[in-house]
């Protein structure tokens, strides 16, 4: 397989495209699957040559930004060249909160059907951390996988795989490794079809190398770990999607160390399935789960269900939401006031212009 995305050229079919977006994308003279996004352009795999698109006037268009993963009709102006048209509706979409002080989503990746979470095993474990993925993993509304890289580094890595069963209810969790092959064949039966996987984590825990591995080439680059604390040096940078030569898709992202949430009540409630089936249960609907009668979380706790631990996290995560319910819906009535005043002032400018007007000719007369 080439080292260079942009030299792929993989067809329609084995990239996802179906004969619903087919019927979607109309008359359009060239349609495709956004490879990768960056400053402005978008790498597009159209079926024949992949090409780069602006992205700029599909954005202010409709205020959708396109991401890695999205299907999508191109348009070519002689002079300004190729650029995105529309973006069909996703499927999924694996979601952040953007980094920074304004609320808003970053797209990871778009259309994505399972999440491989991954965690490498030659550093410590930090299960807010890995919380805080499933959260998101779960959101997108695909299926989250959690994966433990480097296998071949740690003696034992039983005790991981019991503390993550714990916090990942539900949730499949594989220890592989790229050196000795542990568990690839399982990762491997995954990519069947056109079935897009995403890989997210830390940097530095071998996503790009699983890549690498699954492609049977280089396709993605790869980065030594600093030995003194195992950080790894962000060596993928951009949200890279790529077509297995044996079937299915894997989308490769930059390491993240943040990761905020976005409006992810439902992916809080599947990472938390014990403590969300239970609070319908509670006898009153503001009951806030410590000491009330009739409280269901409380039962739970008492029968072993729930720990102190988990009630304790979900809460926070939680609050973080509906923090950020608030201050968007803030966000959206202010924004809306803006408009209203906007509205008054061009009134008011309008109707004092007209009076200066009448003025003026009583004037003259
Ligand atoms: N021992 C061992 N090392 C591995 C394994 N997988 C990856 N590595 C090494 O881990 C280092 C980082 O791998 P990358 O694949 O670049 O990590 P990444 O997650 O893509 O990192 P970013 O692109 O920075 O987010 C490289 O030196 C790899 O050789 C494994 O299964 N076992
Ligand atoms: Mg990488
Ligand atoms: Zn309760």
């Amino acid at each position: 397989m080439p080292d260079d995305l942009s030299l792929l050229t993989p067809d329609l079919d084995s990239i996802g495209w179906t004969p619903a977006l087919a019927d979607w994308a109309g008359s359009a003279e060239t349609v495709g699957r956004v490879a990768r996004t960056s400053r402005g352009f978008c790498l597009v795999f159209t079926g024949g040559d992949a090409l780069l698109a602006a992205s700029s006037s599909v954005r202010s268009a409709t205020g959708v930004a396109p991401s890695t993963g999205d299907f999508v009709t191109v348009v070519d102006d002689p002079e300004d060249g190729p650029s995105i048209e529309r973006i069909a509706d996703r499927s999924t979409a694996l979601t952040r909160r953007a980094p920074g002080r304004v609320p808003e989503p970053q797209v990871l990746a778009a259309n994505v059907d399972d999440v491989f979470v991954m965690h490498g095993l030659d550093r410590p474990l930090n299960l807010r951390r890995l919380e805080r993925q499933l959260v998101i993993a779960w959101e997108s509304g695909g299926t989250p996988i959690v994966l433990l890289t480097k296998a071949d580094e740690v003696r034992h890595h039983e005790e991981a795989e019991e503390t993550i069963a714990k916090i990942a209810p539900g949730v499949e969790t594989l220890a592989i490794s790229t050196v000795t092959g542990q568990n690839l064949d399982r990762v491997r039966a995954r990519f069947t079809g056109a079935r897009t996987i995403a890989l997210i984590g830390l940097s530095g825990i071998g996503k790009s190398t699983l890549v690498n591995e699954l492609s049977d080439g280089v396709v993605q680059r790869t980065g030594e770990v600093r030995a003194s604390d195992r950080r790894g040096r962000h060596t993928t940078v951009t949200r890279d999607l790529i077509p297995l030569p044996s079937g299915g898709i894997v989308i490769d992202t930059p390491g993240i160390r943040e990761v905020g949430l976005w409006q992810a009540h439902t992916g809080l409630a599947k990472t938390f399935p014990e403590i969300a089936n239970a609070i319908p249960n509670c006898r009153f609907g503001n009951c806030e789960h410590r000491a009330e009668p009739g409280c269901a979380v409380a039962q739970g706790r008492m029968d072993g269900l729930i720990t102190n631990a988990r009630q304790t996290h979900f809460q926070e995560l939680q609050s973080e939401l509906d923090l950020q319910d608030e201050q968007l819906s803030e966000f959206a009535r202010r924004a809306e006031s803006r408009t209203k005043a906007d509205a008054d002032r061009r009134r008011d400018g309008e109707r004092r212009r007209k009076a200066k007007k009448g003025k003026g000719r009583s004037k003259r007369r």
